[in-house]
């Protein structure tokens, strides 16, 4: 993976901007929902073929009863733009399990030739994209694949590859020859635009392999871009580990992917969802650190979307309607010296966005040394009483006095209009 301080440039506006993006992760393990023959996974459930050691010709049995008569790709979508916020989407096309959701002539093991419903799930959703103007990604895995003999396979606890013996890299090289770089050609020949193509545990993949990939997506699709782990460190951006938010805001591009609850494909165990609060707390907190969110649904097998992950998604959704200007398009933020938990910052030129996340009577934000010309509640756009003042001890504050209907209230945003062109965290005002 690239280091923290080498993070790349994708030199794309759509990319820095986005912000916002929807992982979706469904394959043929949505059907188990982590759970095989009585036994539970207690791993990610899209690992369930690993985890519990599923034997190749079983576990493709599992393609005969794939049929999801209730996916709407084109509800999905429009859900997704409207309602929920997100600007790209990343669907997985071909994930460890070696299943393609689209059609392909290279294999056989296919959502089109070895399922009953025979659609090509991946062309209904970019037709969906298309209508709607979203963007689509496709997650590729390029190096595990446990259907494919010359495929990685990576214990479920790690990263420690089982096959590294000469003859098995030698054979990796025909997988990749043969699988991988056609598949590739298909994905980004038959669906329109791809945005980008999120590689993933590039396991033992030597430079000149990754290489490989890269040219065979770039030219095909010469914008395209490669996520962080196609190895080597030679992807567009930064994709940082799952779930790990960094401290700090970042130079550079980089995305954060991340579930609702603790995996990524659905699982019919696992309730741990995370509140709408902690996800919009996530979303603001990435952001002001200059990254996007790569947020996870895991369909189920008959491709509706889990009731508690639109119940969150919903949430947050309203939020960005009300306040996305303080999120979409906006630049890291300097470091607020002080840990507030009822405010976090995102800001963009002349402009500072206090998000408030809990009720407070006035807003104190204390070493703010901008000179403030106004203060305006982006939800109705009604303008705040705001003061530059001095406390005390001679330090610079920002007070932003809170209407009374509003004490209560928590979850919105307050724009500053800054003389400065950036937020400037100080004791002493200028
Ligand atoms: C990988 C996959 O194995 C998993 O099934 C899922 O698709 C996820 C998005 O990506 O898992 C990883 C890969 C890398 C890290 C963590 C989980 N990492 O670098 O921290």
């Amino acid at each position: 993976m690239n280091k923290i301080d080498r993070i790349p440039d994708t030199k794309q506006k759509w990319f820095k901007e986005a912000k916002y993006g929807l992982f979706i992760h469904w394959g043929l393990y949505s059907i188990l929902g982590g759970e095989y023959k009585g036994q539970k996974t207690d791993y990610i459930s899209e690992w369930i073929m690993n985890s519990l050691d599923i034997p190749v010709d079983e576990y493709e049995k599992l393609a005969e009863q794939f049929d999801p008569v209730n996916f709407d790709a084109d509800k999905l979508v429009k859900r997704a733009k409207e309602e929920w916020g997100m600007k790209y989407i990343v669907f997985t096309s071909k994930h460890h399990e070696g299943f393609a959701m689209y059609k392909s002539e290279v294999s056989s093991y296919n959502v089109v030739d070895a399922t009953p419903c025979h659609r090509d799930i991946l062309k209904e959703l970019a037709e969906a994209c298309r209508k709607y103007d979203m963007k689509l990604g496709l997650y590729y895995s390029q190096s595990q694949d446990w259907d494919d003999p010359n495929g990685y396979i990576s214990k479920s606890n790690g990263h420690e590859a089982t096959n590294r013996e000469e003859k098995k890299i030698s054979d990796f090289q025909k997988y990749l020859d043969e699988k991988v770089k056609s598949q590739l050609k298909e994905i980004l020949t038959n669906y329109g635009d791809i945005c980008l193509i999120w590689f993933d545990t590039p396991m033992d993949m030597t430079v000149e392999q990754s290489q490989e990939c890269i040219d065979t997506v770039k030219k095909i699709q010469p914008n395209c871009l490669i996520s962080g782990r196609i190895g080597n460190q030679l992807g567009d951006y930064m994709t940082i580990g799952d779930n790990y938010l960094p401290r700090l805001p970042l130079d550079g591009d980089w995305e954060m992917p991340a579930t609702l609850n603790d995996t990524w494909g659905y699982s019919k165990f696992d309730h741990n969802w995370k509140s709408p609060e902690d996800i919009i707390r996530l979303l603001i907190k990435i952001v002001s650190r200059g990254g996007n969110y790569l947020l996870n649904i895991g369909p189920k097998a008959d491709g509706s979307i889990p009731e508690e992950s639109c119940r969150v998604l919903n949430v947050v959704g309203k939020y960005l309607k009300e306040n996305g200007e303080g999120i979409y398009g906006t630049k890291k933020t300097p470091v607020y010296p002080y840990e507030l938990d009822w405010a976090e910052f995102t800001c963009r030129e002349h402009k500072l966005y206090v998000h408030v996340l809990k009720p407070r009577k006035r807003l104190e934000l204390l070493n703010c040394a901008n000179h403030v010309t106004r203060a305006v509640l982006l939800k109705d756009g009604r303008r705040l009483d705001v003061v530059c003042d001095m406390t005390c001890e001679g330090d610079a504050v920002v007070i932003i006095d809170i209407p009374n209907e509003l004490r209560e209230e928590k979850n919105y945003c307050v724009c500053l209009e800054l003389e400065e062109e950036t937020a400037i965290f100080d004791p002493i005002r200028g």
